[in-house]
């Protein structure tokens, strides 16, 4: 099989590549180790920066996001008594979309046969061989056979425990990371959301997030330590909780409802550098996690693959080695920009085991002053919907 370049993973990082370099002409193939209906069936996030929706247009996969996605002109940050609305059209001139990484994912996926693109599903043993040379290969086994592809380069989109990262040498990068000591408890229900806009609540008892899918499916997660057995949370445990921590009105009008999923997932910040070794280039969730404050992880995938495939197709159109090698410093000067804006949300939201009254406070002032000062919002806003590439 002719490959241009072997794409590991067909999350959203793997996908949007593969679609750009297939418009552009070139051959990648996909080597994803899931089958199509387990990727398809994982929730997770559910706001797209205006970067994400116009990568979407650009790629002509648009059209459902249009017809169903829900333009979102402002969110609400709480105390647990307060709403405080950060206006991002008054603010910034721009919003934000909610519509779900599975609706982006089934788009991406039922582009595959009609663009012609190469995907192989449930890809077994994918290994990454000589990346550090001109002539790299993955080798993998697919229905009993093994297989070899000789790419000229490889893009690692397998997320963060995916083998591409684990493919660079230790001496020739460095991980940063911070692990936060508690998770997100997740619940979607097909129930009308408790407010037009997203409501991210500091409260008490723990941070709470009131997010949705569409006008009649919501999104919900609160603030859970790490070893929370799911078992021990029923929907009526999780609504009840929910009530409490969105505040007296969000609270109050909750729609309660069977749980379609529910889940739990841990929340970490990572950056790993530089995110290209010899023939490797790393995208999304296998060079970065950002804990999911902030809306960001998606989005970011996003903005690496616009800056690898323009450096990818300007190689293979010209030969032109400068903007490959630019690839690392050129998206991670945008990734620590929303790292550190995760981690500002994350902190200011959360309950922490180890915070004393002083930080508590610290944190009661700064949402004081977000409620009082433009100039705090507009930060806030302008980094929510996005900085520009
Ligand atoms: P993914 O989505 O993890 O995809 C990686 C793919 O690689 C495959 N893979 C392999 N394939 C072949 N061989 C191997 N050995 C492989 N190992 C792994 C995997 O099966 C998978 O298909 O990474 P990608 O593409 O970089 O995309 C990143 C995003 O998925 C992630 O950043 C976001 O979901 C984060 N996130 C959010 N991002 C936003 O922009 N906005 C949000 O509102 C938002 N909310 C969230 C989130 C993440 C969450 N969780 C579960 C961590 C909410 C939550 C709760
Ligand atoms: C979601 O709807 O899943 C969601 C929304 C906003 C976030 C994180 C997750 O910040």
């Amino acid at each position: 099989m002719k490959c241009d370049v072997a794409i590991i993973g067909a999350g959203p990082s793997g996908l949007l590549l593969a679609h750009l370099l297939q418009q552009a002409g070139l051959e990648p193939v996909v080597l994803e180790r899931r089958s199509m209906d387990y990727v398809l069936g994982r929730i997770r996030a559910g706001v797209l920066e205006k970067t994400t929706t116009e990568l979407l247009e650009r790629l002509g996969l648009d059209a459902r996001m249009k017809a169903e996605g829900l333009i979102h002109d402002g969110f609400h940050l709480a105390d647990g008594e307060n709403l405080i609305r950060i206006d991002l059209a008054e603010l910034t001139g721009s919003s934000v979309m909610v519509y779900g990484q599975s609706e982006v994912q089934q788009d991406l996926i039922d582009a595959i046969p009609q663009r012609g693109l190469n995907i192989v599903w449930e890809a077994e043993d994918v290994t990454l061989h000589n990346v550090d040379s001109d002539s790299p290969s993955v080798t993998y086994s697919s229905g009993g056979e093994s297989h070899t592809l000789n790419p000229r380069f490889i893009a690692g989109c397998d997320g963060f425990h995916g083998p591409s990262r684990k493919a660079i040498p230790a001496s020739a990068g460095t991980g940063h990371e911070r692990v936060y000591p508690f998770g997100w408890l997740g619940i979607l229900a097909d129930v009308p959301p408790c407010d037009d806009e997203l409501i991210y609540a500091n409260h008490a008892n723990g941070f709470a997030l009131a997010s949705m899918r569409s006008q009649t499916r919501s999104r919900y997660y609160i603030q859970a330590p790490l070893d929370t057995n799911l078992d021990d949370w029923s929907d009526d445990r999780i609504w009840d909780e929910l009530a409490i921590r969105l505040g007296p009105d969000a609270g109050s009008k909750i729609t309660r409802g069977p749980s379609i999923e529910k889940s739990i997932a841990p929340l970490r910040s990572f950056v790993f550098e530089p995110m290209k070794y010899g023939s490797l280039f790393l995208a999304g969730d296998a060079a970065h996690i950002v804990p999911p404050t902030g809306a960001k992880g998606l989005n970011l995938a996003a903005s690496d693959v616009i800056y690898l495939s323009d450096a990818l197709i300007a190689f293979f159109k010209s030969g032109d080695k400068d903007a490959l090698d630019k690839y690392s410093a050129r998206a991670l000067a945008r990734i620590w920009k929303s790292e550190r804006f995760s981690w500002y949300l994350t902190s200011l939201m959360h309950q922490f085991p180890e915070h004393s009254s002083f930080e508590r406070e610290m944190q009661r002032a700064e949402l004081d002053y977000i409620a009082n000062s433009r100039a705090a919002r507009e930060s806030i806003a302008e980094n929510y919907i996005g900085l520009p590439l």
